[in-house]
Formats: structure tokens, sequence, C-alpha cells
């Protein structure tokens, strides 16, 4: 007897391959839009809707591993479960395509960076439509297409074309401002009249507030790269994230975004956000607000003699303790500071002590020289805790306001340039830099705010710097300012009243955020629609000119350079194309010359609004028709800043790709264009998909899949290897591809097995050997449904028995609360609980049968779209209304759970009697106060006696 209908790989084969097609051609997964292009009369638009988002992949040569969709089956599982309770659902996935992967391959093969990145999304669209994901593909978008970066291009020119107005908080068009300047409402600093300004001198006062502006600053430039980089993309070793090659410090005229105008509210309307707390943090930290004072002290002119020509000179620090202002016994400036110059003077003064001329004859030359020395360093390596203090004393003499007491001037690398004023009061007893500082320089120490642990007031005796927030101020007293027995808030607070009294300074906030560079010197980017006239002014292109798109040229490979050579400047891949690069355009004054701007847009650019496009992606006279997205993305119960509804990806992009697309979101807000302040209302970020990795004896990976295991060892071939927890990847060589499991068991087995390996926050190791037990469940499932021979429905149109119905209410109730939580572990532990509880009966009843096709719907939509059709229905699930719970059958009875971790309680849960162990391991795993305990220890064993006792052994 052949078993014909049996469900093994070419069944699983053939049936997802028929309902792939026949959604497509249905357009199962097209989700409405109210009106426009994308509206329909399906009256679907009408229903509540959800907006559901992966972060879409960079289109890498290498393809798909199973970890990459780990993502996308979550969102996708979510998503069909929204639309069986009656939701619009809009879920689809685009491709980021701009990026260095393609250009290096490019400058290796000679391939162009689009052929290579189009065949590229070729195949990963494959390897994605096999998982069945239920996707909108009429709005995928790639960020290369020339309509896409069209808009990309256009929102450079809103962002250029406008300027933060302090007064109201918010960002404004260009033109506003220059009206104010005309008409005198606002008053310029010089005082001159907007009338009597040059052409030059105007597109000047106006790049000061143009909130995309070109300026000559010191930047991040990475030679072997052969481009600047944003201080994001720069490791905490101060070297470039790709590629890991140096990187220095230059100064280069270059596009900057003015993100930090918008710091105070990136900060605050994270309150509102459904985001992890540690993204947050992150956030917080990377904006890194400080409230402290300015305050200045004054370098006289006699103590400065000829090197300061006489003039006093007033040296503004910033600090976030100025209640310990007493405590000050020296000053320090960057090195690069622009008064250093001014205050030097021609010979070392009285009481200058050997150890701090550096061994120079005088001041200037140990200050040249001390700089020079510097100048490679990047600001990470100055910035290094452990590193040795080393400096110079300027020859200079400082006041300090408060008591009057004169206190040397040092240069230092361990003060930036880049942050609050580059210039530092240093208060040895409570500052451990300033304490390592002035123990190498034997430098005075004075104790202002009163150690709690007991070491005495004297610093001579201590280790460290005593630091502390919550202690009394001691020693501190002026002739008209005490702040003795004060503690460090009140401090504060007196003492910035003071300063701000006397003029002497002032209570400020500083911000750790700096400025985003926006411009590469790369080919695969987009071109900046800027171009400039004979004087260098630079000028927008006409919205009529988009896009403007990248030219053809022979030569696409950056120019790079010895990765060490800090003196080398970049070449930009666009200036070799002369046709392109100089223009002849009629910008409304009739034609005239022009030369385009030959950098790139960074690769940040396309991913900063590409869920605005989702929404209208056939729109060619709009980003997006202001209805249209409202209705995805306004804001609503809940969500008073809008956004997203749930957006997906890993934690590895808190700060950079989540703060820029929050940022362009606020301006695009600001100007009117959009009705959301925030991009992504929640967002969740999923674990990874680790592998482990077989290294040989000399340490180098062999092929995972070649290796055995015998007696509790493994080995390749007949040589012993040893094994690890890694990532997955080509040059681990233990990636497993999609294709192979799809392939051996179908998509469905591997969307199953995906969600059931843990919960989707926690990083889990694949195991292909455990696949096949979610392959089992789909053929219990199936042999439950259809007879194996015939093809036909088992089915009997009968009543189901009481325990039947109890469990299968039971499991509805569980497995919709589950999907709804994102907790598809515990809602497969429950499927195969009912499908379980199925196989052991007698007879399976039509409406258990249908219920668990249902069920399972969301997770596994081939064969449960096969089997509603062997059921004899003509409808597609993927809209069928997911099952509900009848209350009289689910049972409220619970059963409290002890957790322990190696026998000591940690917590307790209240969990149903009858809970599987499986299910019962995956919440306690989940369990905050577990994870927390756990941190980065791995599990070595869980033992689980259900419903009332969990005890985790950790590695
Ligand atoms: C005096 C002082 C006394 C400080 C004390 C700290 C402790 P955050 O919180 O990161 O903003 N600082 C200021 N500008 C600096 C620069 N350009 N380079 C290096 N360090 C700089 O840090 C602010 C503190 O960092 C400031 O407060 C200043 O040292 C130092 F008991 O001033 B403090």
């Amino acid at each position: 007897m052949t078993e014909t209908f049996k469900y093994g790989a070419a069944l699983a084969a053939d049936i997802e391959a028929r309902w792939q097609e026949n959604w497509e051609r249905e357009g199962t997964y097209e989700a409405p839009n109210p009106s426009g292009a994308l509206a329909d009369g399906s009256g679907r638009a009408e229903l509540p809707k959800k907006f559901i988002m992966d972060m879409f992949p960079y289109p890498s040569g290498a393809g798909l591993h199973v970890g990459h969709p780990l993502g996308y089956i979550a969102t996708d599982v979510y998503a069909r479960r929204l639309r069986m309770t009656g939701h619009n659902v809009l879920h689809t996935l685009g491709f980021d395509a701009f990026g260095l992967p393609a250009e290096q391959y490019a400058v290796q093969t000679g391939t162009h960076p689009r052929v290579s990145t189009e065949e590229n999304i070729g195949n990963m669209r494959i390897q994605l439509r096999r998982l069945g994901l239920g996707h909108d593909t009429r709005r995928s978008v790639s960020t290369i297409e020339p309509d896409y970066y069209r808009w990309t291009q256009w929102i450079f020119l809103q962002i250029f074309n406008s300027w933060y107005d302090e007064r109201v908080g918010r960002a404004r068009p260009i033109a506003e401002l220059v009206a104010e300047f005309e008409s005198g409402a606002r008053a310029r600093p010089d005082g001159r009249a907007w009338s009597d300004l040059t052409t030059a001198e105007r597109a000047d006062v106006l790049s000061g507030y143009r909130l995309a502006y070109a300026s000559e600053a010191p930047v991040n430039w990475c030679p072997g790269l052969g481009t600047v980089l944003a201080n994001e993309e720069v490791t905490a070793d101060g070297r470039s994230e790709r590629g890991n090659f140096p990187v220095f410090k230059s100064r280069l005229r270059q596009w900057n975004m003015r993100i930090t105008a918008y710091a105070d509210r990136l900060l605050d309307d994270l309150e509102p956000l459904d985001w992890p707390e540690a993204i947050k943090l992150q956030q917080r930290n990377w904006i890194g607000r400080s409230e402290g004072a300015r305050i200045d002290f004054t370098v006289p002119a006699a103590e400065g003699a000829e090197g300061n020509g006489g003039a006093e000179h007033a040296v503004a620090v910033f600090t976030t303790r100025q209640d310990t202002l007493f405590g000050a016994t020296y000053m320090v400036l960057a090195p690069e500071h622009h008064l250093v110059d001014a205050v030097v003077p021609e010979a070392w003064p009285e009481g200058t002590r050997p150890a701090w001329t550096g061994g120079r004859a005088d001041p200037r030359e140990a200050v040249a020289a001390y700089r020079k020395r510097t100048a490679a360093k990047s600001d990470v390596e100055r910035q290094a805790d452990a590193r040795e203090k080393t400096g110079v004393f300027t020859g200079a003499f400082a006041v300090n306001p408060a008591n009057g007491e004169r206190v040397p001037i040092f240069i230092a690398d361990y003060v930036l340039m880049g942050y609050g004023t580059g210039a530092i009061m240093a208060v040895p007893a409570h500052d451990s830099r300033d304490f390592a500082f002035a123990r190498a320089f034997d430098l005075p120490m004075r104790c202002v705010v009163r150690p709690t642990d007991g070491r005495g007031t004297d610093p001579a005796g201590w280790d460290d710097a005593f630091v502390s927030h919550e202690a009394e101020i001691i020693d501190s007293a002026g002739p008209d300012i005490i702040l003795d027995g004060l503690d460090v808030p009140a401090a504060k607070k007196r003492m910035t009243a003071w300063l701000e009294r006397g003029g002497v300074g002032e209570g400020t906030i500083n911000y750790r955020l700096r400025d985003w560079l926006f411009s590469r010197q790369r080919y695969w980017g987009e071109p900046f629609p800027i171009v400039y006239d004979e004087d260098g002014i630079a000028h927008a292109l006409p919205e009529s000119m988009l896009p403007l798109e990248l030219p053809e040229i022979d030569d696409y490979s950056p120019r790079t350079f010895d990765p060490e050579d800090a003196d080398t400047r970049p070449e930009t891949p666009l200036s070799r194309n002369r046709e392109w690069v100089e223009v002849e355009l009629d910008l409304g004054d009739g034609p005239r010359r022009y030369r385009r701007e030959t950098n790139t847009m960074p690769n940040w650019a396309g991913s900063c609004w590409y869920e605005l496009r989702y929404l209208d992606p056939r729109n060619t006279d709009r980003l997006v028709d202001p209805g249209v997205e409202r209705y995805w993305m306004g804001p609503r119960d809940g969500m008073p800043l809008g956004g997203v509804d749930l957006y997906v990806g890993g934690a590895e992009h808190a700060v950079l790709h989540l703060l820029y697309a929050r940022f362009w979101s606020k301006v695009l807000y600001d100007l009117g264009h959009i009705s959301s302040a925030e991009p992504f209302h929640r967002l969740f970020n999923q674990g990874m998909i680790q592998a482990h990795v077989y290294r040989d004896s000399r340490g180098f990976p062999v092929p995972a899949g070649e290796v055995e295991e015998r007696d509790g060892r493994w080995y390749h071939g007949d040589e012993p290897v040893g094994r690890e927890l890694g990532k997955m990847g080509k040059s681990l060589r233990n990636a497993v591809t999609p294709d192979e499991i799809c392939a051996e068991y179908g998509a469905d087995t591997l969307r199953l097995y995906e969600m059931a390996m843990g919960p989707l926050d926690v990083s889990r190791p694949w195991d292909t050997r455990a696949v096949v037990g979610q392959f089992r469940l789909l053929q219990r499932l199936w042999r439950n449904v259809v007879d194996e021979t015939t093809g036909e429905s088992v089915v009997v149109d009968e009543q189901p028995d009481e325990a039947t119905l109890r469990a299968m209410h039971k499991a509805i109730d569980g497995v919709g609360r589950d999907l709804d939580a994102l907790r598809f572990n515990t809602a497969i532990a429950k499927i195969t609980e009912l499908n379980n509880h199925v196989t052991k009966q007698p007879r399976v009843h039509r409406e258990v049968a249908e219920t668990l096709v249902l069920l399972i719907a969301p997770l596994a939509p081939h064969i449960a779209e096969e089997l509603w059709s062997r059921l004899g229905h003509t409808d597609s699930v993927v809209h069928r209304p997911y099952p509900l719970a009848d209350p009289a059958y689910v049972v409220d009875e619970t059963i409290t759970c002890v957790i322990q971790i190696r026998g000591k309680v940690k917590a307790r849960l209240e969990v149903a009697p009858d809970i599987a162990e499986t299910e019962l391991e995956s919440i306690a795993l989940a369990h905050p106060v577990v994870r927390g305990a756990l941190g980065d220890a791995g599990i070595r064993k869980v033992i689980v006696r259900a419903p009332k006792l969990v005890n985790i052994v950790p590695a």
C-alpha cells in the first residue's frame, strides 16, 4: 500500500509551493490604504489597523542563514494572528541596499555595485519567499532605486531648507528666518542689516542655522576605508567599525546634520515609547545630558606677560561639580584650545617645577612638543581611564573667581576639545582623572567634600579621589560665598546662583551628542542634491530635478590610503567624472555654471524613513499622502506620538539607526509632512540564533556539518575538535541555510522550530537534529485530519466529549494570549498538547480538527491552508476569525510554582495545574527575576517538576 498522502518532505514542498502561488495570485496579504493607489473596495481599510515591521536587511552576497529570518518569522506569526482577529495589517519587507560591502566587492571583482546588489536582492527574495512570509509585496522598497532615493534626497532638501527655532522648539522653513532678518524682526548679532550683507555673507549666516550644513571641522578620517565616519561608526578603541582600520581626527569640509538641536526632544520623547529599557538607556547615555555650570577663570594680563600681549583673558570651564570650586588646584586646557597660544609666556615663571616642563627650555617649546605628541591620538585613547596621564605646564596661571587663588594652567590630552568648553578646573581630591594627574605632576590637592568612608580629609594619604554626591561640603568659604555644611545638590545651587549674580559663570547643560557627520567619500550612496556656484555657495536643486541619479562611472572604487597615514586626504569617486560634476543649470536666475557636490550620503540615510515609503510606495507627487500616513502611523490611544505598532530587530541598532530615524521623523513632523513625531512606537529586540563552532588543534573552524559526536567528544574525520558556542556564519563554517531545512522538512517545520526554540528575546543555540521534533508535530496533525492513502478528511461531524472540549478551549484561550504577547514557544507547546490529546482519541471531531488548524495557522500557514481546504472549505484561513474560547470550559484554578536557582527560591508563578513541562520550563527561564539572576551565565541543567517546581542550575 503506497501512502501518497503521507506528510513528508515531498508533500510539504508541493503544498508550500502551491499555497505560495495561490497567495500571490489572490493578493492575500495586500493591505489596502484608505485612499489613493493602494485603496480597494474590500472594506478592510475600515478595520482597526496594525503596522508591523522588521528591520530591513542589507542584501548580502552570502545569502540568508537560519539565524536571519528569526525576527521575520516572528513578525509574520504576529501579523497573521492580527489578521485573524479582524485587523487590517501592513507587513512588508524592503532592502537597505546602499553600503560598503557591495562597493568593496566591486573593488575586488570589478562588478558594478548595482549589479551585485540587485543579484543579491533577487536571491534573498527567493529565499524569503520560501518561508511563506505574508508580505504585501507591492509595498517592498529598495533604497537604491531612483524612485526611492529621490525622496531621500527630497528629505535632505527639507532638512537643508530648515532651521531650528529655539523660541518655539521646532524646525521651521529657512525662508521664514530670511524673512525675519529682512524685516528686522530678528536682529543679527553684529547689528548689520540683512540688505547690507553680500550673498556670500548671507549664505554663511544661514549655514549657521540650517539643519543640514557643510562645515570644516575635525572629523573621523579613516584612510584605510578612504572615507570619513560618524562618531557612531567608530569603535571604543578608535577604529572603524567596518574593517577595523585606524581612525584619525582631521579637519575637513563635510556635511553635518544638526541633530543636537533635537537633543532634549530625543530624550523626552523616549518616555512614552514601548521600548526595552536597555535601549532607552543606551540612547540616553548617547545623548548624554549633563547639567552643570560654566565658570570663567581669568588669566591676568600681568601673568601672561608678553605672551598674551598684556591683555586679560577669560577661560571658561564646564563642570558638573561647581560645588567643588574651592577644591580646584589647577586648570587644564585641551592641547588644541584656541587660548593656549594667547596665554603662554616666553619664559617659565617663578615656581615652575621641573616635572611640569616636559624637559623643555621654555613654555612655547614645551607646548609645541606636547601638541605634536598627542595629535595622532583618538579621543577614545585620550580618555582611557587607565592610561598614564600626560601633559605640560603652559607657564600661565588663572584666578579662581571664588577665592582669588592663582592656579597653574596645564595642557593635557585627557581634556577633549570637542566637549564642554575644552577646558576644565581640576579638582583632584574629587575626580579620579584629576587625582591621577595631580599625583603624576606633584600638584596640590584639597578636600572640600567630607569623605563618608572614614579616610579622613587629607588627600595626601588617599589612594584615589573621593567621589560622592551625598556628602557634606567643607572648607569652602570665600569673601562673599560660603558652602560649608551644605550637601552637594544645595551647594551646586548656591554656587550657580552666585556665579550668575557675579557675572562669572552660569548654569549650563551639556550634551555628549554631536552633530551627525553626514557625508562619505564613496560611490555607492545617494548623491547630494546640492550644487556650488563660482563663489562656492551651496544651492539646493529644485524638486523638479530629483532624483539626481548616480552617474555611471568607470572607476567607482574609492581611493584608499595607507591605513596608518593620518596626513592623507579623501578623494571622492564622483569627483573623477567631469561631465557629471561640471554642469550648466537654470536654478531660476538663468543658465549658470555649477559644480556638483561629489560626496554621497552615508548608508544610514535610506533607513531613516523607509517606514513612511512602505505606506505609499507608488506616490509620485509626495513622499507619503498625509491621510495615508495618519491612517497607519498617526497618534492614537496610548501612542501619543504615533509610530509603527511593532518594530522588530537586533539590539545592535540601539543608537545609530534608531536615533537617526527618530531625528528625521521629528524634522518631517515639525515641517508638517507627517503626523507621527516618533517612527516606532513599540520596539522588540529578538535574540540571536547561535551555533556551535568546531575548531581543530590549530584553532581553525572546521565545517560543522561534518563533525561527529562519539562518546561525548567531537571528531572531524579522525581528528578530535573543540566545540564552543558562537555566532552563525560562513567564516565560522557553521552556517545552516533555510533552504537546506526547507528541502528536508518544509518551511512550516522550520518556522515552528525557530519559534519553539525559546522566548523570542533570548539567544538560543541552533540544533539541526532537533528540527525533526516539529516535523513530527505536523505529521501527527496531518494524520489527525487526513487519510494518508486517500487524502480524504477523516474527521467526524459529532459533538466532542467534555474532556476534549475542555482541552480545546483551554488551548484556544492560552494560544491566543501567547501569540499576542509574542510568546510563540509556549503557544506551540499548547498546540502540541491539544494535538496529542486528539491523537489519543478514537475519532477526530470536526470542531476540534478545525480549531487545531486555525490555531496553528499563524505559525504553519501552508499546512493550515491545505488542511482547511481538505476539510471542505473554499476560503483561505488567512482572514478567518481566530477561534474564541468559551469561558465555561476554561479553568481558572491555578497552582503556585516555585522557581529556584541552585535550590534557592527566586520567584513564584501562578500556573495551570496541568501545565506541560516544556512550557513551564520556558516560562521559568523567561521570568525577569531569573534572567536577572542568571545574567550572562549559561544554564547547565533545568529540573522541572510540573506544576510545582523548577530548579535551574547555572553553568
Ligand atoms: C570639576 C569636577 C570636579 C568635575 C569633580 C568632576 C568631578 P560629564 O558628566 O561627562 O558631563 N570635563 C569637562 N569638560 C571636559 C573635557 N572637555 N574633557 C574632559 N573632561 C571634561 O563630565 C563633566 C565633567 O568632566 C566636568 O566636571 C569636568 O570635570 C570634566 F569633583 O569639573 B568636572
